[in-house]
Parts: C-alpha cells; structure tokens; sequence
C-alpha cells in the first residue's frame, strides 16, 4: 500500500506449552483493540501473534510428555489459536517458530550480524565458552549477583525459578559493543521505550555496562540449527525475537511486506520481557543493518484476588473461564478499563461484577435501552427528525461526543487504553444527565418537535460511542449500531461526521448488557 497510513503491531510468541491464562489474553488483547482501532481508523493495519516453540523448555516438556518436540509442539500449538478465537483477536498472521520461513529468517539474521563488525570494528559473533548460570524457565542467563537462595541448596533467578549451572562451547554476540549505539539511540527515539518508567530503567541498565551474550548452546539439540557449525543451536530468545521480522518476510528486505510494515510501530510486551526487547533485540537488528521497532510498550502484570499467579499455588485465571462467566465483551472491557496501562493490576470477581453491572448494563446499556425503547414507544421506531439544536447545552452534549474521537486517538497513541475508555464514559454520563434533564417522556405532550431534537442528540451520541467502542467490544457494539440501522459502509470513523439519516426505520431494541446476577442470588 505505498504512501497509504500503515501500522504493525506485535504480541510476544507464546511458550507453547504453556497453557493460555489472562496474562497471555492480557497482552494480546492490548494489541487487538489497537489493530482493530486502527483499522477503523483507515491504516492499513499486520497485527501479528504466535507460538515460540524451541528451546530446552519446550525440549523437556516435550520429553515429560513421551514425545518428540516437533509431534510435541504440533500437538499443543492450537491451544494459542483457541485462545484468540475465544477472545475475538482479529490477528492478521500467527507465526509458529518451527515454520520453514522462520527457520530461514532466522538464519539470514545470524549470517547478517556475522558479516558485519561492531561500532568499535570487531567481529559481531565470536566462539567462545560460556560457564555460568541459567534458568530454563525464562530461558535467560543470570549472573550470581542477580540470584537468591532457593530451598536444599538451589538457587533461584528473579523470577523466582530454579538456574542451573551450565558450561559449555558457545558462540558470543559483541552487545558490548553496542552500548553507545544503543544509548544514542534512545535518546534519539523518545518513544522507542514506554512508558517512561521502563525507558529510564532501561537506559540505566545500559549505562551500567553491557556484557557480550551467549547466542549458542550445545547440551540439547531443539532449536535453529547456527549456519556453519551444526554443533550449535541458536539461543531461542534470538530465534523467538526474530519472529517479528520474519513475518514481515524477512530475509526479503526488498519485498513489499517489508517495505510496508517494517519497522513494526510496536511490540507489546509484558514487563518481564523488556529487556529483550529494548536491548538485545534492537543491537541485534542493528547489527544486521535492520532498524530497530519504533515503539516497544511493557504493561505490567496481573494478579489474582491480590495474590501472584502461579501455577503452584493454582490461581492460574484462565481466560475461556472468564468468558463462560461474564461474558465476552465484558472481560474484554474489564482488562482494558480496570488498570491504567502499564501498571500492574488486580482481578477480583467484586471488580469485575462492579465493571460489568455499573459501566456496562447501568451507564451505557441503559442509555441506549431507554433511548431506543422510548423511539420505538413513542417516536414510531424511526431515527427521529431533529429540529434547530435550541439549547447551548444541547451544543456541549453534541461537542463533547464530537471531540471524543480526537480525544480516542491521542490517548490510544500512548497506549493510555483506561484514558480513552474514561473520556467515553464521559460521554456516556453526560447524555444520561441529558435525558434526565430534558425529560423527553415530559416533551411528548408540550413539545414534540424538542423531544424529537433531543432523541436525536442522544441517538447520534450513541451512534459515536458506538462507533469508537467497536475497537474495544466489537461484537456488542455491532449489536448497538444495527439498533441504530447504521449501514456497514459507514461503521468506520472516515464516517465520524456522517449523521444518522432522520426518517430511517430502526429495528425493535434489545439489551445489549444483561447484568451479572450472583448464582446464589438467584437461588434465592
Ligand atoms: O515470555 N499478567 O512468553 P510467555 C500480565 N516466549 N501479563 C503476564 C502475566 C500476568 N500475570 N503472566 C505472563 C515469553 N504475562 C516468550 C516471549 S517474544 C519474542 C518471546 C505476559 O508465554 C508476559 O509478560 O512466558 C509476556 O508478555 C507474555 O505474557 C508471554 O509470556
């Protein structure tokens, strides 16, 4: 689409043997509302998910299991595509690491970085021995100043999971070489790293000196073979990151999907990837003449009735559970309204039910359930004809919804997803003041021509919310906009100003949030 408005966003490529949990909803969802906004908003918009599907994690689990990795991962790599279905991601593309076309991206990047030599003229990639510590977990090396004691004797990396002491031949990338380029290039990309607490983290990382990093492993064979020395596999976090430009076609830097999507606008990820993400992989891509993303956005983490989620303590929350419970467009609403992006969040049934009945079936179900079953009552079921906008308060109703679009698209260029929900209930607030002021079931009999008017406001309102809330719960937002007979061609925001047509037969309503009622409650 040369010169047209393009957008490619990434979730992180799922451990395939993991099983799915909010986490993993979590991050990818956050890309979905984007891909989805974006599209609305006329981008030509690759929005891509996967599985990450090598490394010794998997090579056990494919082991415990009784079979071979590859029969392994073929077995289990449909658990992340349920997933999306289950949560109505509209991904473009889903990558799987053991595909032909990573295998091959993955070994042109190698070979790329090979080629060429550092900033200080050193060899990129170097042979060498690495001894030290290892956590199969995260599948990341640590040193002994980031571990801790663990029970009889082990130790544990940050993240709570057992290392491992390894040794063994393995192939270096120079990163140590890359830390005033890399610097240099944070300062000249202020967005490159968000938000701006984990740009700082990570620039002081950086600034703390940068070791060279072990890229190749030898004890276990379940990975992308290195060109040139069989002996060795690649480190799965080179082989994982570089899943992102393979789906852009990479090695074929020259083909369209290239030209058009790379560099990606944004990688989501959450905040216990970001260093992979913000310095591992950008020195890599510029050690292979590749620019780095534009934007990389580490949102934080979930926990359980105020407890961390894991798997030993069994408060895994999975995600098609929570879709069974309160419905689909509800935890999707939840998740993107509850917490201010970025920061770490609690999941509690009160909250959710809070979300669901209050926002949801109170605010905005309402609203439309009062507006459009008073038309059908009392207006003969058809987009009312508005008079003159008499009143100035009619004009900051209208304003307000008006505004909200630009208000929606800054917001979500920051990934601030809470703010442009919070700048919509706005809305939906003030249209609910509305009808409660302008009392239309008192105007049926003093002044039908105002009651129309104001019926109108609030179904154009309506029509707007609608239209924005789409990127958020797609599949109730259709169910509000066919209440409104809003043809499919002007569901995009290129129709933002495209007011309703007076006159046009509207279908009966029907309620478009039922509210929560507890089990119990209905027992009883
Ligand atoms: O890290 N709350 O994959 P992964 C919020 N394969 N987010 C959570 C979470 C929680 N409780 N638990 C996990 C990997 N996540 C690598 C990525 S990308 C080249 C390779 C998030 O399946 C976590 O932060 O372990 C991460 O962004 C994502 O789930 C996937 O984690």
């Amino acid at each position: 689409m040369p010169g047209g408005k393009t957008y490619y966003v990434t979730t992180p490529i799922y451990y395939v043997n993991d099983e799915p949990h909010i986490g993993h909803a979590y991050t990818t969802l956050a890309c979905d509302v984007l891909a989805r906004f974006m599209r609305l908003d006329g981008y030509d918009v690759k929005f891509l998910t996967g599985t990450d599907e090598h490394g010794q994690k998997v090579e056990k689990a494919a082991a415990a299991a009784g079979l071979e990795p590859q029969a392994f991962t073929d077995k289990i790599s449909g658990n992340f595509r349920s997933l999306a279905k289950a949560m109505n991601f509209s991904n473009d593309d889903f990558i799987r690491t053991t595909e032909a076309r990573h295998i091959t991206a993955c070994q042109a990047i190698w070979q790329a970085i090979a080629a060429r030599k550092s900033p200080l003229g050193r060899d990129n990639i170097y042979l060498g021995k690495y001894a030290g510590w290892y956590s199969v977990r995260d599948e990341a090396f640590y040193d002994e100043g980031e571990l801790r004691p663990g029970p009889g004797g082990t130790k544990l990396g940050p993240s709570g999971d057992e290392v491992e002491w390894v040794e063994e031949p393995s192939y270096f990338f120079r990163l140590s070489d890359w830390q005033e380029a890399l610097l240099e290039f944070y300062e000249a990309n202020p967005d490159a790293v968000a938000p701006n607490t984990r740009r700082n983290e990570v620039i002081s990382f950086v600034k703390g000196g940068l070791k060279d990093l072990s890229i190749s492993r030898t004890t276990f064979k379940w990975g992308i073979p290195v060109p040139g020395d069989e002996a060795h596999i690649m480190y799965v976090w080179l082989d994982a990151l570089t899943n992102y430009v393979t789906a852009a076609g990479y090695p074929d830097t020259e083909g369209a999907d290239f030209r058009t999507y790379w560099p990606a606008d944004l990688h989501m990820v959450g905040k216990d990837i970001l260093r992979f993400h913000t310095v591992y992989w950008p020195a890599f891509l510029m050690a292979a003449d590749i620019a780095p993303p534009k934007r990389v956005f580490a949102h934080g983490w979930w926990t359980n009735e105020g407890q961390k989620i894991s798997k030993s303590v069994g408060n895994v929350i999975d995600p098609f559970e929570l879709v069974k419970t309160y419905g689909l467009d509800p935890v999707r609403y939840f998740l993107m309204r509850e917490v201010p992006f970025g920061n770490d969040g609690d999941f509690s049934h009160r909250a959710m039910v809070h979300r669901l009945n209050g926002d949801l079936a109170n605010d905005l179900g309402n609203l439309a359930q009062r507006v459009l079953s008073f038309i059908a009552k009392n207006g003969g079921g058809v987009v009312p004809t508005p008079g003159a906008f008499a009143q100035a308060d009619e004009w900051a109703g209208a304003a307000a919804a008006g505004k909200l679009l630009e208000t929606v698209r800054r917001e979500l260029s920051q990934q601030a997803y809470n703010k442009a929900l919070d700048a919509v209930w706005e809305v939906v607030a003030t249209a609910n003041r509305y009808v409660d002021e302008q009392a239309p079931w008192k105007l049926r009999k003093s002044d039908p021509a105002r009651m129309a008017t104001v019926l109108y406001v609030l179904c154009e309102a309506l029509r707007r919310i609608g239209l924005i809330l789409q990127a958020f719960m797609p599949m109730a937002m259709d169910k509000l906009l066919n209440q409104l007979a809003l043809p499919a061609d002007t569901r995009t925001l290129a129709a933002w100003d495209r007011a309703l047509e007076p006159g046009t037969t509207l279908p009966a309503p029907e309620g478009i949030f039922p509210r929560y009622v507890e089990k119990d409650a209905e027992a009883g």
